[in-house]
């Protein structure tokens, strides 16, 4: 790249920063979270200093106090396809395909988010996407005017548009015109007080599904929540009362372990907040909130079926009033081992693989076990966090902040390729993704090993 231009890293560092200001602005809330997060995290790493790995502290701590993920829903093909344009700006791109119709949630999902260990360490940021999908909503005339609505707007300003394309004309942005791109792109993501449509038609589609109305009686895809990564979900849950915070009852995800795996999220409820209609009548409408999320491994494929297999055993087990949720999940996942040397050895994790502290001259031809050159501290194995979403927390998230009324719509079934053909483009499989970083990894652990040889 041109050294005049801003790498898209930056681009993504500054976007997402100036994001968690608006935010905070917007939600205050938001900031007491922040708070709460920041000071739980710096009592796990005063706890546990060997967290992170030593030569990468300071990088790993950074990225931990920059990291958030958002999440925005939107309302047809042409505003997928524009948003993955102006993603891309900021190298985030379409990872993995989430379908929320089985939970009864009207659309499907994909993450953007940046995809190489240096991006990722560099800033995390990840926009959490929906599609709303017309063709759940039962009831033709409905459906017709919600597709009137929504072709009218433009979610872009135009002076965006105009970067977007100026940057993929010329590779590239140039500080002054990314400075520019950062401010024009936070104006999509922005709350408006200002419906464009009559109380009326809120109140219809409300009744339809709360979700619809969020997407289509506003200007823009507001951001719905902003979401910093704690080392404690437990203790931050525990927290939130206490600073007049109302946390949702159950921990979605896996149950505390002493092995963390894949991903652990919370939310406060969504708050109640003024509108203005068209028709110049005053409302109310809840869709903003806050959330927290608490990283572990990445799973392979039969890491991720067992988790799978075994949440949807523990989601038919009556909850007992009695029976805290979070003991009752841990019981349906004593089945998953919870060791390292287990995750590793069944290949339920992915693991990247480093030169280990013992410096000692070995002959390589006689090992060739990576397992004995783990069990002499030559090679260490280190689990590669999750990046992605689950789809049944996604769902439990939603309706957590959507109220509990989904009946009226249809339940749905996975369209993959009807969302990649809005999309504009596929979308990247996050578990090649895995794979790939522990095949280099290992890669690099062979060539280091090799070269000692000699
Ligand atoms: C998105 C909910 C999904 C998560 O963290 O799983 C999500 C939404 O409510 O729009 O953000
Ligand atoms: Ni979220």
């Amino acid at each position: 790249m041109d050294p005049e231009y801003v790498s898209p890293d930056a681009i993504r560092d500054r976007f997402s920063k100036a994001m968690s200001l608006m935010y905070q602005q917007e939600v205050p809330q938001y900031g007491t979270l922040l708070n709460i997060v920041r000071q739980v995290n710096e009592e796990c790493l005063a706890r546990s200093p060997d967290t992170f790995l030593h030569n990468e502290y300071a990088q790993a701590v950074n990225r931990l106090s920059v990291e958030r993920h958002g999440a925005i829903r939107l309302g047809s093909a042409r505003e997928l396809d524009e948003i993955r344009q102006m993603f891309a700006v900021m190298g985030m791109y379409p990872v993995g395909y989430y379908d929320l119709s089985a939970a009864g949630v009207p659309v499907h999902a994909t993450a953007f988010r940046p995809v190489t260990e240096a991006s990722l360490a560099f800033n995390p940021f990840r926009i959490f996407t929906s599609l709303l999908r017309l063709e759940l909503i039962d009831d033709p005339a409905l459906r017709d005017k919600v597709a009137a609505i929504i072709a009218h707007r433009h979610i872009f300003t135009p002076r965006a548009l105009e970067l977007i394309a100026e940057n993929n004309r010329q590779g590239g942005l140039k500080d002054c015109q990314a400075a520019e791109f950062v401010s024009e792109a936070l104006e999509t993501f922005r709350w408006h007080h200002h419906s464009p449509v009559d109380r009326t038609i809120y109140q219809q589609l409300l009744q339809q599904h709360r979700l619809i109305a969020d997407v289509v009686c506003f200007k823009g895809p507001h951001i719905n929540h902003l979401t910093p990564r704690t080392l404690d979900i437990d203790e931050v849950q525990r927290r939130m009362p206490q600073q007049g915070i109302a946390p949702k009852e159950t921990i979605e995800g896996p149950p505390p372990r002493r092995c963390p795996i894949l991903l652990r999220q919370t939310s406060f409820k969504a708050l109640s907040e003024n509108i203005l209609f068209a028709d110049q009548t005053a409302g109310t409408h809840t869709a903003r909130f806050g959330e927290i999320e608490q990283r572990g491994q990445a799973l392979t494929p039969k890491g991720r079926a067992l988790y799978d297999k075994l949440l949807l055993a523990a989601s038919a087990v009556p909850s007992d009033g009695n029976v805290d949720r979070q003991a009752q999940l841990a019981q349906a996942f004593a089945d998953f081992p919870d060791d390292i040397a287990s995750l590793r050895q069944q290949e339920l994790g992915f693991f990247r693989y480093l030169r280990g502290p013992n410096r000692q001259a070995i002959n390589l031809a006689k090992v060739s076990e990576i397992e004995s050159l783990i069990a002499s501290g030559h090679v260490l194995a280190e689990p590669i966090i999750y990046e992605d979403f689950l789809p049944v927390s996604a769902a439990g998230i939603f309706q957590s902040n959507l109220g509990g009324d989904t009946s009226s719509v249809s339940r749905g079934h996975p369209d993959k390729n009807a969302f990649e053909a809005a999309l504009g483009s596929g979308v990247i499989d996050e578990f090649t993704l895995y794979a790939t970083l522990e095949q280099a990894s290992l890669q690099e652990l062979w060539q280091a090993l090799e070269a000692e040889q000699q």
